[in-house]
């Protein structure tokens, strides 16, 4: 059967190339710094988004878990987006391993502006936890893959400053953001501190984040690494995969998102609720209670036809995609939900 697997950019397979750079990767014990192909890897992670320096991370939770340890201390205020992963989706990281308290901040399309973040920021009174940390989220996964305007980053970038506070990026999809508006990576990661961005998602490698930063905030998370065991040994054979990811996978990205805006418009027009302007990257989200059908009776649909998505609440319904997903694999897919919406 034709399987469809629109669960997540997470799923996509190595290519070719990367196999072949796996194999033939330099390696060395990378604790010791030793490894040829993980320096390259951050020196190239580090020299795109303009930062100073780069570190290899076995996943983005681990990118931004390790992130906030950096730029906090125990008994700090985080702010994020009310359904930021680094909140949602990362089994209460922060307050367990760094000691902080999130603050969180719904924002329309998930996009934090810096009149909502001001008015969260505390002050000097004793009772309240000292502002450390914003984190953002670009592109927003529970909004739908929404990304942040360059002006909306930069006004944060300038509160933050005055605030003295610093910004993290999860960046898991940045380059899906980058290409969407169609700008450099490092014309985004210049109004924040730090990025946390992932080889593993649409770019296809099989592992892997990169944490980017000035040199001293680098060499500090180093130890974090090390401390939640991430600290690799021969890992230049999943390097050399983000490698080619960075090099040879990046521009491609335009093509998961115009297949994301085919399905979206398509979806519209079935009668399924969805507002097609939120879907400006690689994922869609909608609502099926136009129609009566469970969520589960919904997604077991799909499955039995070999369409692979993710209940997304109640109602609603996540596809991702990806670069292993056709045209026509949407237009099958879109075949199946009009079925559906019948
Ligand atoms: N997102 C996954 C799941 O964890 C939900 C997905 O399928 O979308 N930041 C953002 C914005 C993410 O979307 C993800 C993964 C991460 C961080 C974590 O990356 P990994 O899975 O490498 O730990």
């Amino acid at each position: 059967m034709r399987i469809v697997d629109l669960r997540s950019d997470t799923v996509t397979l190595p290519t070719e190339a990367m196999r072949q750079a796996m194999y033939q990767a330099e390696v060395g014990d990378d604790v010791y710094r030793e490894d040829p192909s993980i320096r390259k890897l951050e020196e190239l992670a580090a020299e795109m988004t303009g930062k100073e320096a780069g570190l290899f991370m076995t996943s983005g939770t681990m990118g931004n878990q390790v992130a906030i340890l950096t730029h906090t201390h125990k008994g700090d205020e985080v702010i994020c987006e009310a359904e930021a992963h680094v909140y949602y989706y990362e089994v209460g990281g922060m307050v367990t391993l760094a000691g902080v308290q999130p603050r969180t901040i719904a924002a329309p399309r998930g996009i934090l502006t810096a009149d909502a973040i001001a008015q969260a920021v505390r002050g000097d009174d004793i009772h309240q936890p000292p502002t450390r940390l914003i984190c953002l989220e670009n592109t927003h996964n529970r909004a739908g893959g929404t990304c942040y305007p360059l002006p909306v980053l930069q006004a944060i970038r300038e509160l933050a400053a005055q605030r003295n506070i610093a910004v993290h990026m999860d960046g898991a999809r940045l380059f899906n953001a980058a290409v969407a508006q169609s700008t450099p990576v490092q014309n985004i990661a210049q109004y924040v501190d730090s990025v946390q961005f992932c080889v593993s998602k649409g770019l296809g490698a099989p592992i892997g984040s990169l944490l980017v930063g000035k040199r001293d905030f680098i060499e500090r998370a180093r130890r974090y690494r090390k401390m939640l065991g991430g600290g690799m040994r021969q890992a230049g054979v999943i390097a050399a995969a983000g490698i080619v990811a960075l090099t040879q996978m990046v521009d491609r990205l335009a093509e998961d998102h115009d297949n994301a805006a085919y399905l979206a418009k398509a979806l519209a027009g079935q009668g399924y609720g969805i507002d097609v302007s939120t879907v400006e990257t690689n994922i869609v989200i909608f609502d099926i209670s136009p129609f009566s059908l469970s969520i589960e009776q919904f997604i077991n649909t799909l499955n039995s036809r070999g369409i692979k998505a993710n209940p997304f609440g109640a109602t609603k319904v996540r596809m991702v995609t990806h670069y292993g997903i056709s045209r026509d694999d949407v237009a099958y897919t879109l075949s199946v939900l009009g079925e559906l919406a019948k």
